[in-house]
């Protein structure tokens, strides 16, 4: 969801700029939660078109993350997609793609002879993807300002899938006629200004932040926890989601219950128990227990399923929230000047952890590791909870980065102007 999500709003303020837009969809998806979005978009946005992409299955040598599965999927079907677009019309006037599949983005878009997009998540973590190329996998990362630490251990490993699909995902970047990203100018002002004047990778296409991408309306999700959040006082409660596909431990569940209790805190807990939603049968009772649910009924609430986030994130009653610091999480936290808690679970979160942190919008306990590396007692969380609701500080400098991110997107803003200059370009 952490890729679908920004493709689907990218469409959506394309399309709601009168660009004539094509959504690619592979099929068969993953998960329930990709085909519920895919449908009620193209329902929502019946002007845009839509392509519907048959991959060829791929069956990995050995069990791995079904999301991972479809990723190479699409990797090894790519080339099946020219001869699809290029009977699309009208006529397509620039190929956009995610930066997950960069490479066979550019192998189409060229064979087309159409100008390539890539579209991405933060300036950070695209131009340091783009820095592997140079790197000499002795540490030696190019980046003067990376926490190395940070960095995803695949990424140390060159013949690891994960960091050759990525080699071959940076050669690409470097070709794209520019990276549209979901962030804003504040908030990552170093990296964007350092890319785009040529310090970083010499000749390296425009880093072209246009975000906070803006909400989608769609109707999705069976959980309504709104009239729970409208009985509760401003800023009492924390919003506790680490993303669609975390499989949390269930003694890490028991004692994150304990610590959200124990913080004393109101909190709106959305519980994912399986890496693919299909699989998530089970009830919050079944999960945290009935004695749990009957001890906190109120002061939390437990779910399952699909929320919709943004609209709880926008709720006057939510004051904090704890995520796993997926990209799209931390802008729509940002935007609306709330501080965060990173937990980091796996990937690129740790970088975003750390950005997060040195923006001033929330707070990561690096000692407590990846998500599920160790167990982090309830009395470790609730101290953190408590700091992320009560930090005046952590409030203050969080309202200024929603401030800014609003100034972003608004007309006229540094966003806007970007993406109303990528709109320009596409039509000459
Ligand atoms: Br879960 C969940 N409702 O219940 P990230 C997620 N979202 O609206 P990552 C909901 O999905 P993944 C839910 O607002 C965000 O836009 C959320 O993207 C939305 O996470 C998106 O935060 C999730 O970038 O993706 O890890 O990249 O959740 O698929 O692991």
């Amino acid at each position: 969801m952490g890729h679908l999500t920004p493709a689907l709003r990218l469409a959506a303020m394309l399309s709601s700029k009168n660009c004539q837009v094509t959504l690619i969809t592979p099929q068969p998806p993953v998960s329930t939660a990709e085909s519920s979005h895919i449908a009620a978009f193209l329902a929502a946005y019946p002007t845009v078109n839509r392509l519907d992409f048959q991959i060829v299955p791929y069956t990995p040598p050995e069990p791995t993350d079904p999301f991972a599965v479809q990723f190479e999927a699409v990797i090894r079907s790519v080339h099946l997609l020219t001869p699809l677009l290029a009977s699309v019309s009208p006529p397509l006037s620039a190929f956009f793609s995610d930066i997950t599949t960069a490479a066979g983005g550019h192998q189409v878009a060229e064979d087309l002879g159409l100008p390539h997009y890539v579209v991405s998540l933060s300036a950070r973590f695209s131009s340091f993807v783009a820095s592997i190329t140079v790197w000499k996998y002795d540490g030696n990362h190019g980046l003067a300002s990376f926490d190395i630490s940070t960095i995803p251990s695949p990424f140390f490993l060159p013949n690891h899938l994960f960091t050759k699909t990525l080699v071959s995902n940076a050669r690409a970047l470097s070709k794209a006629k520019g990276i549209l990203l979901n962030t804003f100018h504040a908030f990552e002002p170093e990296t964007i200004t350092s890319v785009n004047d040529g310090k970083f990778i010499p000749d390296f296409p425009p880093l072209l932040p246009i975000g906070p991408f803006e909400p989608h309306k769609l109707e999705i999700g069976d959980h309504k926890p709104l009239p729970w959040l409208d009985q509760q006082p401003p800023k009492s409660v924390v919003y506790v989601s680490f993303g669609s596909r975390t499989a949390m431990s269930r003694d890490q569940i028991r004692e994150l219950g304990k610590g959200l209790e124990e913080s004393g805190f109101k909190f709106l807990w959305v519980l994912k128990a399986k890496i693919v939603d299909k699989d998530d049968n089970e009830g919050p009772e079944e999960i945290v227990g009935d004695s749990f649910i009957g001890r906190t009924k109120h002061n939390g609430l437990v779910i399952k399923g699909w929320v919709n986030q943004e609209e709880i994130l926008s709720h006057p009653a939510v004051g904090g929230f704890v995520s796993h610091v997926g990209w799209n999480s931390v802008m729509e936290t940002a935007v609306r000047g709330m501080p965060m808690l990173a937990w980091p679970l796996l990937g690129d979160q740790k970088v975003y952890a750390g950005l997060v942190e040195a923006v001033g919008l929330g707070v990561w306990e690096k000692s407590w590791g990846w998500l599920g590396e160790r167990l982090v007692k309830g009395e470790e969380i609730a101290k953190m909870v408590k700091k992320v609701m009560c930090d005046e500080s952590l409030r203050e400098s969080a309202t200024i980065i929603g401030e800014e991110g609003m100034n972003a997107i608004k007309v006229g803003g540094s966003s806007y102007k970007v993406l109303m200059g990528t709109i320009q370009n596409l039509s000459i």
